[in-house]
């Protein structure tokens, strides 16, 4: 197989990996709803690296340029974000989504209950998913990330604003982003305990 249809097959393989993801989780709303009369997803995002990010990224971490490099080194090939309607629903999805057979945990970073210093909150789940082939199984990472609307709504202006300027963003101006990530997350926290309230 030539270099350009292995990394054909290979982005194939992803893309795959992010269906069978996307299936579960709309597979777990869709059962919450009809038992709890809740929906803990919003909505849900999904997109395959770009081949220049892969690079930039192969390049940053210093691997070589390679296809084995680039399955090994580079663990959101395939991205998931599930934004949520509530704080709780992130862990409930978590639990939900970890607790099959067949999903394997490789890496998960909590940005929530250890925020970013710029105040960045999701959290990060690295899993394996087996994709059944003709003859054979590949197990693919897929990065998940999931968050509230209010984390969600942060870290989209903010990933917007930080490539919007050439220049650096000045102290004051990274103050104020921190400042409202902490107001949100101070309303995810009080809107959580009003649906509570509500649901009791
Ligand atoms: P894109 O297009 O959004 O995917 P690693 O060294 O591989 O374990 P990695 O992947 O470099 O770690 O970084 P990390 O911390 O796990 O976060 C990766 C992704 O999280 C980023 O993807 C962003 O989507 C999101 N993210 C992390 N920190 C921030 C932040 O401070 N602000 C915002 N807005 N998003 C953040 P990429 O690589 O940027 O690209």
């Amino acid at each position: 197989m030539d270099d350009v249809t292995e990394f054909l097959a290979i982005r194939q393989l992803y893309n795959a990996a992010i269906k069978q993801v996307r299936t579960k989780l709309e597979i777990l709303n869709d059962g919450f709803q009809v038992e709890h009369c809740h929906n803990p997803i919003h909505h849900i995002e999904c997109r395959l690296k770009s081949p220049g990010s892969m690079l930039e990224k192969l390049r940053r971490k210093g691997y070589p340029i390679e296809m084995q490099s680039l399955r090994e080194g580079i663990l959101d090939i395939a991205g998931v974000r599930v934004v949520c309607n509530y704080l709780n629903d992130v862990n409930l999805v978590a639990d939900l989504l970890l607790s099959q057979d067949d999903i394997r945990l490789l890496k998960k970073k909590d940005f929530i209950s250890n925020p970013k210093p710029n105040g960045y909150r999701s959290l990060h789940l690295i899993v394996s998913v087996p994709i059944f082939l003709a003859g054979t199984t590949e197990h693919i990472p897929v990065e998940i990330q999931i968050r509230t609307i209010a984390m969600d709504y942060w870290a989209s202006l903010e990933h917007h604003l930080k490539y919007k300027t050439e220049n650096d963003v000045s102290d004051s101006l990274k103050c104020r982003l921190k400042h409202d990530a902490d107001l949100l997350s101070a309303i995810d926290a009080d809107l959580q305990d009003i649906f509570c309230q509500m649901n009791a």
